[in-house]
């Protein structure tokens, strides 16, 4: 019997199980841009773009390659809406009930895959370098699930910067090397931006018709849509960028989108590039001498290391892993992450730049808005589908454990041994934000003040019973302590205050 080949939206890889477990000859690849998918949560119209025009490409792809495809476009007046409508109606017209898939990211498509009335053979995505099965039995009997470790295990799996058993250049981590502040300027002209063609265009008429209303701008769209573009970009930052993407990590500049970062995630986690092969050109790049260890080690750690660890927590913790809500966080998201007015340069810049390009990077979704969502007692959930809405790089099975866990301490500390929060201190130092800032990152309180100044204590003394039996974190509340009775009350106050004028919607 015929078989119907599932192809979803980040699954565009030649090498997809579901694509080997079939045959061209005989069974049909199902493809669709569904309404179901595209408003789950209110995806950025250039995220939306991306995929639709990378699905197009890579379904004339199968065809050229000789497979029988049937692809739902959007308006088609037949659309079928959901992922299992499009199989229900492929099923249908070609007289089968067999479908092959590859594991969907998101415990939503999963359940949609095994309510289907058909018979769904789901194959392991073999796009990632550990199974869940590594990642369940290095998990197992561990106290803490912490990321260093599990990135050893990789080193040695993979190879990458290995000389025998040992790690080249004698040490595991150069992350010390890694956290250089903002430089004066930034050499690298930035990622490689791609004439839209006659794909693109189609789809971004189809998305600004239907998609206008979600926050995100469609003009100036240049992503790589096929993997032969997408390999031309990486090679190009590994050329340009590379080399000082370790030194300059961490750094954030309000007039550097990129600076030296790969701009990589959403062409990996489509598909169109394979995790192992950007780590092979990276690894080239230093074996060559062009890129230092720091360089190469760091962005390696982020790809074998911190990528794959968050898909095991994912995978590992379940579908309620999005629920979680360890401090019992419950305000609302405040507008100004839909892009209204607010003083706060920095998250002006980061959420502004969010909205042109669908991409922040990570230091500034983890220390700004990461940070500040978090300060401010955001319920995880309003959150987390705001990273899964406003980011083209963004499945679920590594935004959630990004947010819920690394960034809001909402999982209690699987992925983060305390929070990732500051005070307007780290900011300061690592960017260029507080420059041109309304508020004055040095004065801690009084109209002036840097809210985050305020937000940090506040968060500390609310939370203090979570916190008791935590030692990394008693260093900040001996400093708190320390201070002042009447000092810590007015910061108190004043964080109140600020609090329910972001309650208020008035602009902070
Ligand atoms: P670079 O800075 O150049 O890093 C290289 C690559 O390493 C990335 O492309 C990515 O594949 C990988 N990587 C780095 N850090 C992580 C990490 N913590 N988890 C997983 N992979 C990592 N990454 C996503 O791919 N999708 C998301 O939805 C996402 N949401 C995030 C939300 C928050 C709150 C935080 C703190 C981080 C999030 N990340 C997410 C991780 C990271 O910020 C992005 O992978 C990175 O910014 C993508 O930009 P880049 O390709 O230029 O990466
Ligand atoms: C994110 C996304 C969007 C916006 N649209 C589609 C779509 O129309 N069709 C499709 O197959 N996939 C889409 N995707 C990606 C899926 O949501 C993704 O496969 C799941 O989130 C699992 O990672
Ligand atoms: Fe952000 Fe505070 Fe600096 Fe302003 S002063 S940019 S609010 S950290």
């Amino acid at each position: 019997m015929v078989k119907l080949v599932l192809v979803l939206g980040d699954q565009l890889s030649d090498g997809l199980s579901a694509l080997g477990a079939a045959d061209k000859t005989i069974d049909v690849v199902v493809m669709a841009e569904v309404m179901g998918e595209a408003t789950y949560v209110p995806h950025h119209p250039k995220k939306i773009a991306f995929l639709f025009a990378a699905m197009r490409k890579f379904a004339a792809r199968l065809e050229g390659q000789g497979w029988r495809v049937v692809y739902s476009k959007l308006d088609d007046a037949d659309n079928p809406k959901t992922i299992s409508g499009a199989l229900l109606a492929a099923a249908q017209a070609h007289g089968t009930s067999e479908v092959i898939a590859t594991e969907p990211g998101e415990w939503r498509v999963i359940k949609a895959l095994e309510d289907v009335p058909l018979d769904v053979t789901v194959l392991p995505d073999t796009r990632f370098m550990a199974t869940h099965a590594e990642f369940e039995a290095w998990a197992e009997g561990r106290k803490a699930l912490r990321m260093e470790y599990f990135y050893r295990d990789m080193r040695r799996k993979t190879g990458l910067m290995m000389e025998g058993d040992k790690p080249a250049g004698g040490q595991w981590n150069f992350d010390h090397d890694n956290r250089k502040p903002a430089p004066g300027s930034v050499t690298y002209e930035g990622p490689l931006r791609f004439q839209t063609d006659d794909v693109t265009r189609e789809v971004l008429t189809l998305v600004r018709e239907n998609f206008s209303n979600n926050f995100g701008s469609l003009d100036d769209f240049w992503f790589a849509t096929d993997r032969e573009q997408a390999l031309q970009h990486l090679h190009h930052w590994v050329q340009g960028g590379l080399a000082q993407f370790g030194d300059f990590q961490d750094a954030m500049m309000g007039d550097e989108k990129f600076l030296y970062h790969a701009i990589v995630g959403l062409y990996i986690n489509a598909g169109l590039l394979d995790p192992l092969e950007v780590c092979q050109a990276v690894e080239e790049a230093w074996k060559h001498g062009t890129a230092p260890i720091n360089a190469a080690e760091g962005f390696i750690r982020q790809i074998i290391g911190w990528r794959e660890y968050v898909r095991g927590i994912y995978f590992l913790e379940g579908p309620e892993y999005t629920s979680r809500n360890a401090l019992k966080h419950n305000r609302n998201l405040p507008a100004l992450y839909w892009g209204e007015k607010t003083w706060m340069r920095c998250m002006d810049k980061a959420i502004d730049q969010t909205r042109e390009e669908a991409y922040a990077h990570h230091i500034q979704r983890l220390m700004v808005t990461g940070n500040f969502a978090l300060l401010i007692g955001v319920e995880p959930t309003q959150i987390h589908e705001w990273y899964l809405a406003v980011y083209a790089d963004a499945f679920e099975w590594v935004e959630a454990p990004n947010v819920i866990g690394m960034s809001q301490f909402a999982d209690g500390g699987i992925i983060a041994s305390k929070p990732y929060i500051s005070s307007g201190n780290y900011i300061d130092k690592m960017s260029d934000y507080c420059k041109g800032c309304s508020y004055k990152v040095k004065v801690k309180t009084g109209p002036d003040a840097c809210p985050f100044n305020l937000l940090y204590w506040h968060f500390l003394d609310r939370n203090r019973a979570a916190f008791s039996n935590n030692h990394r974190m008693g260093n900040m509340y001996r400093v708190w302590d320390k201070m002042d009775a009447e000092k810590r009350e007015t910061v108190l106050a004043e964080a109140d205050a600020f609090l329910a004028k972001l309650d208020a919607g008035e602009t902070v």
